[in-house]
C-alpha cells in the first residue's frame, strides 16, 4: 500500500496526499458518532487527476470514499476503520467554470461550496435556489450525490430537479462528459439521474451544469403559531391556494425543537414558541411587485386566522428580520447537537398522513421509552419530517444510542410503512440505513439497485458498503 501512496503523490503532487497527522476533519462524521481511518486523503485538482487516482486505486485493489464537505448525516463520506480505503476529497475542485445567462445555467466543479455557488449566481444576477443549513460547507457534488433537499423544494424541487448535466469519473477511471445545458435530451438512458443520489457508489461527480432562475422581485417571510399539526397541514393547503407558485418555503417546528434553540442560542430570540405546540415558517417569493405579493400574503394570513389554524404570527419587516427567522430554523440541528448525541430520521410521508403519523408515533415512543424527548421539525411543504429523538433529560446519550437506537428506529420505520412513507427523504442511506433498507424497500427495486452497482462497479471500488450491499 505504500507504493499506492507514492503513486498517488506522483499523480496529484505530494502536498495533496495526506497520510499522517490529524486527519479527523476527513475521517470523523459530522455528528461525531464514528471515526474511520484512511490509508490516505488524496486531493486531486482536476478531472483528469481524479480519473488517474481511480485507475491507480482500482489497479491496487483499494476502495475509494468520495468526500465533499463531509456534512452528510448518514456516515457515507468517511472511510471505514480498516486503514485501507483512500479518501478522495473533491474540495480543491471548486471553480465556477461558466455562467450562461441566456440559457439560465451555471457550470461548476463538484467541490464548489454551495454558498459560493449561490453567490456566483447572485453576482451574475440570478438565483440558484438550493438552500441548506450546511450551505457554508457542503459542496454541490455532495448535494448531487445525496440529492439534497433543503428549504426551497416546495417551489424549485430537490437537487435532482436543478441539474441538467454531469461530468463523472466512472469506477474504471473513465470520464463521462455529460456537461450539457440541454433541457430536453432523449438520446437513451438517463445516466445523469442514475449518478444523482447514488452517494458516491456508482461514480465520482467532478462537475455539473445547474439551472439558474430569475431573482424574485419580492420576498415575504412569516412565522406563525399553529395549534396542531393538523392546523399546520390546513395552513399549507391555504398557502398553496393563495400563493400558488409563489410559495417557496413551508417549514414546521415543534415546541421542544425550538426550546433547544432557545436554550443553546438565547440570543436568537425564538418568537411565539412558548405559547404554542407548533410554529410554521413560510416564505412567499414572487416575480410580481412587492405590493401584489403583500396583498396575497395578507389575504392568506387573514383566512388562516379566521379559520383558527393560526393563532398568532410575526411577519418579517426587513430582509434582516427574515434572515433571522430562517437562522432560527436552521439552528435546530446545531442546538440538538449541543444537547447531545441523538437519533435522526429524515422521513417522508404523504402530507395528508403526517398528523396521524405524528400522533401515533409520538404516543408509541413515549409509552415504550418513558421520558424520551421528541425533536419534530421539517419541510412540511414537501411531506418531509425530521422526526428526531433525544435521550431523556440527564441520561447518558451514548448508552441511550447503544440500547435504544434500534428499537426507536423500528417503531418509527414501522409507522412510516403503515402510513406509506419513505425512511429517507433527504439525507440518504449511507452506512446508517444500509441494513434497514432491505426491510423497507421493494425487493425488486433493491435487486435492480444491486444489479446496477455490479454492472457499473464490478470490483466494488466506489464507496463499498454504502446504499446497497453487493
Ligand atoms: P459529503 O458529506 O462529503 O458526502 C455525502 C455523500 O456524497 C457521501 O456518500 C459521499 O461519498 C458522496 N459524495 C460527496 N461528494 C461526491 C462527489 N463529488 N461525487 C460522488 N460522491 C460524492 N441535507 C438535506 O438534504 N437537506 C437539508 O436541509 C440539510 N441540512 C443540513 C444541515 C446541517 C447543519 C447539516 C450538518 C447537514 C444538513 N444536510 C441536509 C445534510 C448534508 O449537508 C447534505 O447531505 C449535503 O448534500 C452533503 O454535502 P457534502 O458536500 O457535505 O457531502
Ligand atoms: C434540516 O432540515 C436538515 O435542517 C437537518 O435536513 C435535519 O438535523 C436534522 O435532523
Ligand atoms: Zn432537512
Amino acid at each position: 500500500m505504500t507504493s499506492l501512496i507514492d503513486t498517488l503523490r506522483h499523480l496529484v503532487g505530494a502536498p495533496h496526499v495526506l497520510a499522517e497527522g490529524d486527519l479527523s476533519a476527513y475521517e470523523m462524521d459530522w455528528r461525531k458518532r464514528i471515526q474511520g481511518k484512511a490509508l490516505c486523503v488524496v486531493r486531486p485538482g482536476n478531472t483528469e487527476q481524479v480519473a488517474a487516482v481511480v485507475k491507480a486505486c482500482a489497479a491496487a485493489g483499494a476502495s475509494i470514499v468520495p468526500q465533499g464537505g463531509n456534512t452528510g448525516l448518514v456516515v457515507g463520506s468517511i472511510p471505514d476503520d480498516s486503514g485501507r480505503q483512500v479518501l478522495l476529497s473533491l474540495q480543491r475542485m471548486n471553480a465556477v467554470r461558466a455562467v450562461d445567462g441566456e440559457n439560465l445555467t451555471i457550470t461548476v466543479e463538484s467541490g464548489c461550496v454551495l454558498q459560493n455557488l449561490q453567490q456566483a449566481a447572485e453576482q451574475a444576477g440570478y438565483l440558484f435556489p438550493l438552500s441548506l443549513g450546511s450551505e457554508g460547507s457542503c459542496t454541490i457534488g455532495g448535494n448531487l450525490s445525496t440529492n439534497a433537499g433543503g428549504t426551497q423544494v416546495v417551489r424549485y424541487g430537490n437537487t435532482r430537479e436543478l441539474c441538467l448535466g454531469l461530468e463523472v469519473v466512472t469506477a474504471q477511471g473513465d470520464i463521462m462528459q455529460g456537461l450539457t445545458g440541454l433541457r430536453k435530451d432523449n438520446t437513451g438512458y438517463d445516466l445523469r439521474d442514475l449518478f444523482i443520489g447514488s452517494e458516491g457508489t456508482l461514480g465520482i461527480i467532478t462537475a455539473a451544469t445547474m439551472k439558474l432562475f430569475p431573482l424574485p422581485a419580492a420576498s415575504l417571510t412569516a412565522w406563525a403559531a399553529v395549534p396542531s399539526m393538523r392546523d399546520a397541514v390546513t395552513l399549507l393547503g391555504l398557502a398553496h391556494q393563495h400563493l400558488g407558485a409563489g410559495l417557496t418555503g413551508f417549514e414546521v417546528m415543534g415546541q421542544f425543537a425550538l426550546s433547544l434553540v432557545d436554550k443553546h442560542y438565547p440570543q436568537l430570540r425564538v418568537p411565539l414558541f412558548k405559547e404554542t405546540p407548533w410554529c410554521v415558517l413560510l416564505e412567499n417569493a414572487d416575480s410580481e411587485s412587492e405590493e401584489h405579493a403583500r396583498t396575497r400574503f395578507e389575504a392568506l394570513m387573514e383566512t388562516a386566522f379566521e379559520q383558527g389554524c393560526v393563532t398568532d404570527a410575526v411577519v418579517a419587516e426587513s430582509l434582516t428580520q427574515a434572515r433571522n427567522l430562517w437562522h432560527i430554523r436552521e439552528s435546530i440541528t446545531l442546538a440538538q447537537a449541543e444537547e447531545g448525541l441523538n437519533i435522526k430520521h429524515d422521513i417522508s410521508l404523504p402530507v395528508s398522513a403526517i398528523p396521524a403519523f405524528v400522533e401515533a408515533t409520538d404516543a408509541e415512543l413515549m409509552r415504550e421509552i418513558p421520558g424520551v424527548r421528541l425533536v419534530d421539525f421539517g419541510h412540511l411543504g414537501d411531506g418531509n419530517l425530521h422526526y428526531n429523538v433525544q435521550a431523556p433529560e440527564g441520561g447518558d446519550t451514548r448508552v441511550f444510542l447503544e440500547t435504544q437506537e434500534e428499537r426507536v428506529n423500528h417503531i418509527v420505520y414501522q409507522n412510516v410503512r403503515r402510513f406509506h412513507g419513505s425512511i429517507s427523504a433527504e439525507h440518504g442511506v449511507g452506512s446508517m440505513k444500509v441494513d434497514s433498507l432491505p426491510s423497507y424497500k421493494d425487493p425488486t427495486a433493491l435487486a435492480l439497485m444491486a444489479t446496477l452497482k455490479r454492472a457499473l462497479d464490478p470490483h466494488n471500488t466506489l464507496n463499498p458498503g454504502r446504499v446497497v450491499r453487493v
